[in-house]
């Protein structure tokens, strides 16, 4: 992580593609329907009623309809994602650039983290222990491909790739791509979320930092 931040100072972009590039199938993995009753209820309206809630360390909570992030200037980018399970995909994401979405809710001094909470529990059962989640710092927060897409290919995000709101962090690994984005909370910590990992996955043993 040392060395790749010294090498991303200037905060390069990660490699963009053309059109012809798109992979024709783009895979979904992980989970691809989220089960909880209140989720299912999002999904039956068409996520009219969903909220993306901001809060924690900021000096402005927000709760942002998928209409209000939709109006947000939208940045659109064609990368490549890479799951650690060893397969790739060529997608074009849309989405509002997170660093907007930060602008608003201005971050507190103190703030370290920007963590997502999602819709589903991967890990199964009937508490929340088993909820999928994730976690980036500032650095990479405010990079300029980092956006919280609601298309993919020009479509509305599907169910499975996350609707209505999923993480793009283009220059780290795909299980830090947060999908059924809930709540996004900015923390100084992270030993008292989950297991205290940072993630999901962390949790269970991948690194917390996931750069390719
Ligand atoms: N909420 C949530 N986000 C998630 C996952 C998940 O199971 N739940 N899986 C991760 C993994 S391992 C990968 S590779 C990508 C897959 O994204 P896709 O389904 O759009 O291909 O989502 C990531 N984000
Ligand atoms: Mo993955």
């Amino acid at each position: 992580m040392g060395s790749q931040r010294l090498l991303l100072e200037g905060q390069p972009l990660a490699p963009e593609f053309k059109p012809s590039d798109l992979s024709p199938i783009f895979r979904a993995n992980g989970s691809t329907m989220p089960a909880s009753p209140h989720y299912q209820d999002l999904m039956a309206s068409g996520f009219a009623d969903y909220r993306l809630v901001v809060d924690g360390l900021v000096g402005q909570p927000l709760s942002l309809s998928l209409a209000q992030l939709k109006a947000m200037p939208a940045r659109t980018q064609i990368t490549r994602h890479d799951c650690v399970e060893g397969w790739s995909a060529i997608g074009q994401w849309t989405g509002a650039p997170l660093a907007r979405v930060l602008a608003l809710a201005r971050p507190l001094a103190p703030a370290r983290y920007v963590v997502f909470h999602c819709a589903d529990n991967l890990g199964g059962g009937l508490d929340e222990s088993g909820l999928y989640y994730e976690s980036i710092d500032l650095f990479d927060a405010f990079h300029p491909q980092t956006i919280l897409a609601w298309a993919l290919n020009g479509q509305p995000l599907e169910v499975s790739h996350g609707a209505p709101l999923r993480l793009r962090v283009e220059r780290q690994l795909g299980y830090k791509q947060a999908k059924y984005i809930m709540r996004i909370e900015l923390a100084n910590r992270m030993d008292q979320l989950g297991r205290g990992k940072g993630g999901f996955w962390e949790d269970r043993g991948y690194a917390w930092y996931a750069g390719i």
